[in-house]
């Protein structure tokens, strides 16, 4: 039998889980284009995506979905909008520890504006074991003011369970039809 193919889109700060969360649901060895960090970066994990992260996850029998993330720095955003391209939806993660997430937030939400209109988003607040602040609702919020109804969820990109529900949660939104596997 022949499955649907989806793609999604990773996207979100540096250090926000991206190139983790895939590497942990992805049910082959993804691709990945990290190299060694040697700026800002450094102090907080030894590598950072320069292009892209690829991964696969089989959900159910007949769906397969194509996972992408893009780099968290600036200067790749180049990346940004290549990568968007045929993605059936959005999945912002966001790493709480940083000094102003739910700017970050903001950032990526302005960034993909018109993809996110076309398409969808759910949003993964990462490092919440690291910092508990700002609470959840501030995301909520900050998604009600711009009229964006989508999942919030707290995810740790190293969880396999995590990472799989707020994609599938992202899915469900997308098509409600579409029986969650
Ligand atoms: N404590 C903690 N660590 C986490 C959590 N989620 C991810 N991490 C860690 O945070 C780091 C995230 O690094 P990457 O996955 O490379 O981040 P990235 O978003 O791909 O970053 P760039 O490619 O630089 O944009 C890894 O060391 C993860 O193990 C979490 O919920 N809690
Ligand atoms: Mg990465």
């Amino acid at each position: 039998m022949s499955a649907d193919h989806y793609k999604v889109l990773f996207t979100g700060p540096a250090g926000a889980g991206k190139t983790t969360a895939i590497r942990t649901i992805s049910d082959h060895l993804p691709m990945m284009t990290d190299v060694a960090a040697t700026d800002e970066t450094r102090d907080r994990k030894p590598s950072t995506t320069v292009a892209m992260d690829y991964g696969v996850i089989r959900l159910g029998r007949d769906e397969v979905v194509h996972l992408y993330g893009t780099p968290g720095q600036d200067r790749f955003d180049f990346m940004w909008e290549i990568l968007q391209e045929g993605a059936l939806g959005l999945l912002v993660l966001v790493d709480n520890a940083r000094p102003d997430p739910v700017g970050d937030l903001t950032r990526f939400l302005d960034a993909y504006d018109a993809f996110i209109a076309a398409t969808g988003v759910a949003v993964g607040i990462t490092r919440t074991d690291v910092s508990a602040h700002p609470p959840r609702q501030d995301y909520v919020d900050l998604l009600a003011r711009r009229g964006l109804r989508c999942p919030v969820f707290s995810v740790d990109a190293r969880d396999p369970r995590d990472v799989s529900l707020l994609l599938q949660s992202l899915l469900y939104c997308l098509d409600p039809e579409a029986s969650p596997a």
